[in-house]
């Protein structure tokens, strides 16, 4: 039975087969669709992105990435209503959300456990996971978005990866003007800055209390918890907040030792 929070697709709605050839012009391996493909519709510079990106290697799932460009828009619609990225898609049936990704992966491909079984464990990482999706993910975004000396790294990473030379200052616009209103809608803008690092400085003084001593959040395996986490905070470490990562040793470290476990390598460099 599919999971509840599947949406069924159409076929023909995703990215067009290609002729079934074994290698391409450049004698790379052929890109053809085939039905059984898992897609993984995503952007490298978005956290929520990475953090499945994360789960899908941990598991040993093998998936292809489809990048949302800005042509892409109104497929990504068709699978995902929000319009948000990431969204998995297997087995004609479109999964939005990276904690439903993580989930579905749980169910699927139970090994190895990223959510713990025993209930204290189980309720820790969940109330963690969330704190990394909702408030790290707010403090971090707001100040990679409305902080001037990140505007250059923002907009090539974003508007670079989702369109070619010709859109690219289109993007460029669309993308600022909507993260702006974004923060704007909640009254956050550039006055905040100091307020937002104040607070982000305050979270990760919180988890170097809860990592002090361990090499994960839970004891000697990574979970879900330290996924999540460290996808909004790694991507900090391309913009100016950076330096808020170096002043609190413990979590530099838990960074690299988990940035260093081969299938988080492998998702970091894919
Ligand atoms: N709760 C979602 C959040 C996903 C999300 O915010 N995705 C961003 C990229 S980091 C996005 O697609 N933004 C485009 C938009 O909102 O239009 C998750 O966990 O996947």
């Amino acid at each position: 039975m599919p999971p509840r929070f599947a949406r069924s697709v159409r076929p023909d709605r995703l990215p067009a087969a290609q002729p079934a050839t074994p290698v391409d012009k450049w004698n790379r391996p052929s890109r053809a669709f085939v039905p059984d493909e898992i897609l993984l519709y995503d952007l490298t510079d978005s956290p929520f992105c990475l953090k499945a990106r994360i789960c899908l290697h941990l598991k040993g799932v093998p998936f292809r990435r489809v990048t949302l460009t800005f042509g892409r828009r109104r497929e990504l619609r068709r699978l995902n209503p929000a319009g948000q990225v990431p969204v998995l898609v297997q087995g004609g049936e479109a999964i939005a959300d990276s904690r439903r990704i993580a989930r579905h992966l749980e169910a699927t491909h139970p090994a190895p456990v990223l959510i713990p079984a025993g209930a204290e464990a189980r309720a820790y990482a969940a109330l963690v996971e969330d704190w990394a999706d909702q408030t790290l993910a707010f403090h971090v975004g707001a100040l990679k978005w409305l902080n001037p000396d990140n505007r250059q790294a923002v907009l090539t990473n974003t508007a670079g990866e989702m369109a070619g030379a010709i859109l690219r200052p289109l993007v460029r616009r669309i993308v600022l003007r909507r993260a702006r209103r974004r923060y704007g809608t909640v009254g956050v803008g550039p006055a905040a800055l100091e307020h937002l690092e104040t607070r982000l400085r305050d979270n990760l003084s919180a988890l170097a209390t809860l990592l002090d001593g361990k090499p994960f959040l839970l004891g000697r395996e990574p979970t879900l918890a330290d996924v999540a986490t460290f996808a909004q905070l790694t991507c900090m470490q391309r913009y100016a907040e950076r330096h808020l990562l170096d002043a609190v040793p413990v979590v530099a470290d838990w960074l690299e030792r988990l940035a260093a476990v081969p299938p988080v390598a492998a998702a970091l460099a894919s």
